[in-house]
Formats: structure tokens, sequence, C-alpha cells
């Protein structure tokens, strides 16, 4: 069930969410007074072809035809090379990541250290300022003249930055002569001439990897139908306009008719949003203000929640940057957890099992496809840790295909993958570091691998692999992945490498040698005939359980959290194991790090 809703999410992801212009959006427009669909009414008589809606130049006088249509929002409109034009999209639905670059980011907002994008919504983490990747989309994050990054400029010259060019000018203040890096002081005495020196610099973009950046310019895809709203926001604005929504879509709820200022009883009557969830039944007819999720919209227990911008229950939040809360009220989402160290941060007293996890480009993050789970080790080397594969013994056939290595599969309690979607989304947001954790098979000897850096990256990189090199280990030291580094994924069915996948039994990064040692997707128990067909191999010998885990490179404990967590600590690995392991072992080796 969850991983059915994951894969959907992963879909949506990949997609443009822009939404063409279609009559549907625009009932009081089309046909209008104009008596066609091929016509837009401007009002007062005035009819456009309604090829001119949503073409970036104003036709109508109150330029109406420039508005997204009822129930979308409209994004993107300052950035540079917009022209003011911006997207439309559906807040109930879009997941902004290609769609929206002015708030694809908003979501790392609440994080403690992030960046606030100059004059867009995103916040950037500080080790993707200057990295040559825009992600603010108003290159805020990458403009050397914003507290003067750089030092580029001397403190008596002006730093100007130009986005189209990426070009920074420094030029010395009025009385300073130079070069603009260096500016001295124009002695007034000597009467000479006053001369402006600049210094330009480019600077160098790099590509990144692991981010897909297309812009999609055009291009319906969504029908979108249904909806009551007010729209704001016109071609010729200059300045982010983001549109308030006030929608009905869903057909599993019904309309707040108007009637109420706030929530609406379903047997007449109107109560405040503060009274909705409180515990108390105050609708004269009905309880449907404590119990409408029970009686009315039986259809999603789970994600059922009330909205008090919309003043409505649905299938999940309808307020942007909101998350359900344990009554079924949306709450403002001031932390979202993305990975397991933000549930430590949130919760420094967390303790391992399986968490909900939040995609961070999802602009209604209550939204079941915007979650997903996965097992979080928090006790380990003091935690922090998301699992993304767990294989511990052969019951679980990992010999998938590759649309299941995508978006996931197994249970996250039991055997899984998370997904290689996930693991891109994951490690392309900051720096993580791997531990390869496992179990010889003859000594019962527990062995973990840690490496510095760890990646994929996009699907369009085949989810190129990149490590770094080894931090630390514990009971081996051999380095068993470094053959993969830079390899493509390959499952089965797809893939670079589908032979190796298919003779071997697992998904992998696989390299031309197609050698097994190392791979952790493969059957643990080897082939007594040829012991390197089968069988996961690190260091010359058997393992009969691993599993694979990520942590935030820069990842702080809580204050006190015990670095020795006897008994419980590297078990915590292998739960679901039935065979004791050696704890005390890992223990000592993260202790002597
Ligand atoms: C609307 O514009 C399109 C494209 O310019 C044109 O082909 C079409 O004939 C126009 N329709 C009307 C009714 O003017
Ligand atoms: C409650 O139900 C009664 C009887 O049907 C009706 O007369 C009354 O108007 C209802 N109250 C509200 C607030 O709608
Ligand atoms: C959920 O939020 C509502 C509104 O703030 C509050 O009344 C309710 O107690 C919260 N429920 C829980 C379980 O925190
Ligand atoms: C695992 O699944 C594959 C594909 O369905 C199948 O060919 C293989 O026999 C299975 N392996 C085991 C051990 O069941
Ligand atoms: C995963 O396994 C646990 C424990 O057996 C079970 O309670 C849970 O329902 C399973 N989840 C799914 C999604 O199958
Ligand atoms: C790899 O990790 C180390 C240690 O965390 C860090 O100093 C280094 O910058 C990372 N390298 C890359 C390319 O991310
Ligand atoms: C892995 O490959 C990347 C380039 O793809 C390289 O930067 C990195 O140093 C390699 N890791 C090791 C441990 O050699
Ligand atoms: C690996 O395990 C198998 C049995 O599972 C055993 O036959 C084989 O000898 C082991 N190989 C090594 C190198 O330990
Ligand atoms: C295999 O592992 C699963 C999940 O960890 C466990 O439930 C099952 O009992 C194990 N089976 C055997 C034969 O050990
Ligand atoms: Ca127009
Ligand atoms: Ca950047
Ligand atoms: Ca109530």
């Amino acid at each position: 069930m969850i991983w059915l809703l994951l894969a959907v999410c992963l879909q949506y992801g990949v997609e443009s969410q822009v939404i063409a212009p279609i009559a549907a959006n625009y009932p009081t427009r089309v046909p209008g007074t104009c008596g066609s669909t091929t016509f837009f009414d401007c009002g007062g008589g005035n009819c456009i072809n309604f090829t001119s809606v949503r073409d970036c130049i104003v036709d109508c006088a109150d330029g109406s035809d420039e508005l997204c249509g009822q129930g979308l929002s409209i994004c993107d409109v300052g950035l540079p090379g917009a022209e003011g034009c911006g997207n439309c999209y559906n807040p109930l639905t879009a997941i902004i990541e290609n769609t929206c670059k002015d708030r694809r980011w908003q979501n790392l907002c609440p994080r403690a250290g992030t960046y606030k994008c100059a004059t867009t919504l995103n916040c950037v983490f500080q080790d993707w300022v200057l990295d040559g990747t825009n992600e603010c989309a108003d290159w805020s994050d990458e403009n050397p003249c914003i507290e003067n990054r750089a030092n580029r400029c001397s403190a008596n010259a002006l730093c100007t930055f130009t986005a189209a060019t990426q070009v920074t000018d420094c030029t010395c203040n009025v009385g300073f002569s130079g070069d603009g890096v260096t500016c001295t002081a124009i002695s007034t005495a000597s009467g000479g001439t006053t001369t402006t020196a600049t210094t330009t610099t480019t600077t160098p973009t790099t590509t990144s990897t692991s981010t897909t950046t297309t812009t999609p310019t055009t291009t319906p895809i969504t029908t979108a139908t249904s909806i009551t709203t007010a729209t704001t926001g016109t071609a010729t604005s200059t300045s982010t306009t983001t549109t308030t929504t006030t929608t009905t879509t869903s057909t599993s709820t019904p309309p707040n008719t108007g009637a109420c200022p706030e929530f609406a009883c379903v047997r007449g009557g109107c109560v405040s949003d503060t009274q909705v969830l409180d515990g108390k039944v105050d609708c004269p007819n009905d309880s449907s203000d404590e119990d409408y999720c029970t009686t009315q919209l039986v259809t999603c227990p789970d994600q059922c929640a009330y909205s008090v911008s919309t003043h409505r229950f649905a299938c999940g939040c309808d307020d942007q940057l909101t998350v359900r809360n344990a009554s079924g009220y949306c709450i403002p989402s001031t932390y979202l957890p993305f990975d397991c160290a933000d549930i430590i941060g949130i919760n420094s007293n967390a303790v391992n099992g399986v968490e909900r996890l939040y995609n961070p480009l999802c602009m209604t993050p209550s939204r079941a496809i915007c979650q997903f789970y996965a097992y979080c080790d928090q006790s380990t080397l003091q935690g922090g840790w998301t699992m993304l594969l767990r294989k511990s013994n052969d019951t679980f056939n990992f010999s998938r295909s590759y649309s299941e290595y995508k978006t996931g599969f197994g249970n996250q309690s039991q055997d899984y993958y998370i997904g290689n979607d996930v693991i891109h989304r994951i490690s392309s947001m900051q720096p993580y570091e791997l531990a390869v954790a496992g179990r010889f098979a003859a000594s019962k000897q527990a062995v973990a691998v840690r490496y510095k850096n760890f990646s994929i990256g996009t699907e369009a990189s085949g989810y190129a692999l990149r490590i770094g090199a080894i931090k630390d280990s514990f009971g081996t030291t051999a380095d068993e992945l470094l053959k993969f580094n830079g390899s493509a994924f390959s499952a089965r069915d797809q893939g670079p490498l589908t032979s190796c996948a298919t003779a071997k039994e697992g998904g992998w990064w696989w390299s031309a040698a197609c050698s097994a040692v190392g791979a952790l997707t493969v059957p643990l128990i080897a082939d007594p005939i040829d012991a390197n067909v089968k069988g996961i191999f690190w260091g010359g010998q058997n393992l009969s359980a691993v599993t694979l885990l990520i942590r935030p490179a820069d990842y702080i404990p809580p204050p006190g959290k015990p670095l020795d967590p006897i008994g419980s600590s590297a078990c915590s690995i292998y739960s679901g194991l039935s065979i004791i392991i050696n704890a005390a072992a890992i223990v000592l080796l993260f202790a002597r790090v």
C-alpha cells in the first residue's frame, strides 16, 4: 500500500505540472458573452481569440487574459527571463520540481542554517552557495556580491552581479581609483582626473550532475477541471505573485457552500475553525465538526484532514506547508523530516523504527504521495541513519525489475530497498556519508565500513553512483564498493548491464566485470560450485546479512546522545534477524573514531 503510493509520487515528481490554459478553467470568460469557446470574454463585450490567453501579452484592458484559471496559482513570475509571465500550477496537486523554480526549495526555509534567497521563496543549504548551480532561481545563491561572498571587491567599491551573463563588476566608489579590487583614495590636492576602473569576473558555472533543471516552457498535460476561486496576478507583474485558492476539487469532499464564513456543518449551522476537531461537538444538528472523517470522508481515514484556509476536510491538507497532526488538523509544518537525521533533530529521544518522511519538493506535504517511509537507525554511532537497504536472509527476493528498484520494494520493518528516486532525492540535498554494515557468515562477526561521501545521480544519469574514500571500518578493511564508483544502475530488465543483474539476481551499480563482490542485493547464500557467481562477499568472506545506511556528513548528534548503546546499537541495523550478533564489537569500532 505504502509503496503503491510512493510509486505514484515519484511518477508525479518527474512530470511537468505547468498547466496550459483551457476553456474549462475560465467558466465566466469562456464563452462568456462571446458565444464560442474559441473566444475569451475580456468583459464589456470585448472578445479575444482564446489563443491569446496566457500568451504573455496583455490583450484585455484589465489583463484578465493573462490570469491563471480558477483554482490555479502562478509562480516564477519574477524570475530572470520569465518576462513577468510565470507558470500556472495547481497547488493542491503539484510537486514543484520542475514547475516552480521560485519556490521549489521553500520547504528548506524552516531549517537552521539555510540561506534565504534574495527575491524568491527558496532557501538553500550553505554548501549550495557559490557552487555553480542556481538553486535560488534568482541567482542570489550564486551572487558573489551578496555579503561580499567572494571577497572580491574593495570595501571602497560597488559590486554588481549580472545574472544573465554571470559577470561580477567591481567599480571604485567616487573619490577612489583603482581596479575595483584595490581602490585608493584620490588625493584632492593633486586635482587629478577621476578615472573609474572596473574589474570584471565571470563566475564559472558547473553543471550539477545531481539535479535536473529543465524549464518547461510550454504545455498542457493536466486537464484541470473544477474549482471555485479568486486568482490574482497579472502578466505584467514583476514580482512573484501567489494566487490564493479555494477549492472544491475532490469528488470526495463537499463544497463549502459559502453560507458559512468558516466550517459549514453537514446538517446546517456554522462553526469556527477553532471549534473543528477540538474534542467537543459544536454543530447544532450533527457532530460533523468532530466526526467528519469517520462519517463523511471515509475513503481516506489516514489522510483525512481539516484545512483552515479552505475551511474543509479533504484527503490531505490544502494549505501549503502544513501537515496533518494526529487529530487530523492541518498545522504549520515548521520542520518536516526529510531523512532520519531530521527525526532526531525534531525529537532527540527518537528510537529505532519505521518513520514517515517527506518529499521536500511537495507543496502540500500532507498528501500521501508526498510521503515515504524508511527504517531509521537512531542508535548506531549516535543515530541519524536512514536505511536504504536491508537484506537479512534470502527469503525475500531482490531479483526485481528496474521500476521496482526505481520506486522501492519490500517492507521497511523487514527486508526492503528504499528506491533509487528517493536515494537520488535525499542524497542530492546535502552531503551524505554511507555505512555498509553486515555480518560475516562463518564467524558471525559484525562488520562495518563507512564511506565519506555518497550520492546517486538523476535517473537520466543512470542513477550514477558516487562514493568517496573509506572513513573508518571494523572487522574488515576491504573496500568492495570502489569498483562500482561511477557506474550506472542496472536491473534485470533495464540498464547498461542487465546481463549482470540477471545472472547475479539483483539490481546494482554493475560494472563491466559483473563481479558480485560487494554487490549487496544478490542472494546471500553463495553458489557452492562457483562461489563468485552469487552470494554477497566482502573481503573474501560471505556476508549473511547486510544493510546500507546514510546520514548527513555534517550530522551533529543531540547533546548527551550515548555513543555506547550496548545491546541495542548495532543490533538495530539487523532488526528482524533471528541471529544474535556481536553488538559490542561495532560499538567499539565507533567509539574509536
Ligand atoms: C485564433 O488564432 C489562431 C492562431 O493565430 C488562428 O489560426 C485562428 O484562426 C484564430 N481564430 C479566430 C476565430 O480568429
Ligand atoms: C437543525 O435541524 C432543524 C430540523 O431539521 C432545522 O429546523 C434547523 O434549522 C437546523 N439548524 C441549523 C442551524 O441548520
Ligand atoms: C491538532 O491541532 C489542533 C489545532 O491546533 C489542536 O486542537 C489539536 O489538539 C491537535 N491535536 C494533537 C493530537 O496535537
Ligand atoms: C526471484 O524472482 C525472479 C523473477 O521473478 C525469479 O526468476 C527467481 O527465480 C526468483 N528467485 C527465487 C529464489 O525465488
Ligand atoms: C510490514 O511488516 C509489518 C510487520 O510484519 C506489518 O505490521 C506491516 O503491516 C507491513 N507493512 C506493509 C506495508 O506490508
Ligand atoms: C567528501 O566528504 C568529506 C568529509 O565529509 C568532505 O570534506 C568533502 O568535501 C566531500 N567531498 C565531496 C566531493 O563532496
Ligand atoms: C568516485 O568517482 C568520483 C568521480 O565520479 C571521484 O570524484 C571520487 O574521488 C571517486 N571516489 C574514490 C574513492 O575514488
Ligand atoms: C560462502 O558460504 C557458502 C555457504 O553459504 C560456503 O559454501 C562457502 O564456502 C562460503 N565461501 C567463503 C569464501 O567463505
Ligand atoms: C528472514 O528475514 C525476515 C525479515 O527480517 C524474517 O521475518 C524471517 O523470519 C527470516 N527468515 C528466516 C528463515 O530466517
Ligand atoms: Ca494575452
Ligand atoms: Ca547554488
Ligand atoms: Ca468542536
